[in-house]
């Protein structure tokens, strides 16, 4: 398992110095500066290279850009309308250009509209450490309330819309300006940012797309960069939704294991695959990871290793992220699993036979309290889960003799 860390780049209030003494070998990074829809283009993806490439004080890094996390997909082309054409080429411009530099794996994510979602950025645990929280009532104090969203009423059951109700009329504008900013203005990595009028004319823009246009679409999608990718020798991963269940009335395709095996089946091409992200399919209690490696294990070219606390037994519920080795996934037997998936590949003799994998998110402590990095994406909280996931790796591998 190849030990990657996610860097926002230059910007990052974590560097490229601090990404190497944290042990990780790779860097996953994208040029966030681009806007959705253009061409990344080869001078651009040679810069950030070299800026893997060197320390701060010039010396060499050691480090090279693993996989792009991620080329964003436009809502035009997640909608096919507008521009989806001309959007489509530049993705495959900027594939093309990343391929000449020879960076060969690339994340992206069909979620309509919003990116991955929290309603908390700096939720206490018992230990005093912060962390990301996702919580179904505050939710749905934001939709019903603060977005006002027409319809919303019939997502929730009457207990979520009285506990919804009773926390909206507590809150003050600032509280209100708080949990919207967090939820739609576009946390660490999503490709935009909204403002709530922005928010209601996406949603208008998805108003005939239920989830079986939605998929017809991806899989229009990666009809046509699937054999591009194929040809240039990339993997592309798709990136689950995060939480795993549909949020604003908007359709959601890759939140379970038949979510993605239609996707698998649909395009049959190895270079079509999965980004297995445990935090993002763990926060639903009917997700078997262990049982998805095992079956998908093929397709999965990037792994995000992170753990979740559920608080309720609901497909659709409340969670907290736990440290990596805590919370409701069994991280070992995750582990497990992508370790046995490896030995196939070494046996079958296939070059990707190294998994890069990154030390998902991780809570705020010690230092990190007063670095303020990015929210999710703390120093100290997700060299700890680095450190944990490579020592469950090296127990494993000991285990086996390997
Ligand atoms: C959150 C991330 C996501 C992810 C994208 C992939 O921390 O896992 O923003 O990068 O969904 O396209």
């Amino acid at each position: 398992m190849r030990q990657t860390w996610r860097w926002f780049g230059p910007k990052d209030l974590v560097s490229i110095d601090d990404v190497r003494e944290a042990g990780a070998e790779g860097v996953v990074t994208a040029l966030h500066h681009v806007p959705t829809g253009e061409v990344w283009t080869r001078d651009e993806i040679a810069k950030r290279k070299a800026e893997v490439a060197r320390r701060r004080d010039g010396r060499t890094s050691g480090l090279v850009w693993d996989v792009v996390e991620s080329i964003p997909v436009s809502e035009d082309i997640k909608t096919r309308s507008g521009n989806w054409r001309a959007h489509m080429e530049a993705w495959i411009g900027s594939l093309r250009n990343l391929a000449a530099e020879g960076v060969e794996t690339v994340c992206y994510n069909f979620m309509p509209v919003l990116d991955w979602t929290r309603t908390d950025l700096a939720y206490e645990v018992a230990t005093g450490a912060t962390c990301m929280r996702f919580d179904l009532v505050d939710f749905a104090a934001f939709d019903l309330f603060i977005l006002e969203r027409e319809g919303a009423e019939a997502d929730y059951d009457e207990a979520i819309r009285a506990a919804a109700k009773t926390r909206a009329d507590a809150m003050d504008d600032d509280a209100r300006m708080a949990l919207g900013r967090n939820v739609v203005f576009g946390l660490p990595g999503a490709a935009d940012n909204f403002t709530l009028p922005d928010v209601r004319a996406r949603l208008r823009d998805y108003a005939g797309i239920g989830t079986a246009d939605l998929r017809a679409n991806l899989t229009a999608f990666l009809s046509i960069v699937a054999p591009v990718a194929e040809e240039l020798g990339m993997r592309l991963c798709c990136h689950p939704d995060d939480p795993p269940f549909p949020l604003l009335g908007l359709p959601r395709i890759m939140s379970t294991e038949a979510d993605y095996t239609k996707i698998m089946d649909a395009v049959p091409s190895s270079a079509s695959g999965i980004t297995l992200c445990t935090g993002s399919l763990g926060a639903r209690p009917d997700n078997d990871l262990p049982g998805m490696i095992d079956r998908l294990g093929d397709r999965v070219h990037f792994l995000h290793l992170r753990n979740v606390a559920r608080e309720s037994g609901d497909v659709r519920g409340s969670f907290h992220e736990a440290e990596h080795l805590g919370g409701d996934t069994d991280m070992v037997a995750v582990i497990a699993a992508v370790l046995r998936e490896e030995r196939r590949r070494y046996e079958a003799g296939r070059p990707d036979a190294s998994i890069p994998f990154r030390p998902d998110h991780g809570q705020d402590i010690l230092d990190d309290k007063t670095r303020h990095a990015q929210p999710g994406y703390p120093a100290i909280g997700r060299l700890k889960g680095l450190a944990e996931l490579r020592g469950v790796i090296a127990g494993l591998g000991h285990a086996k003799g390997a």
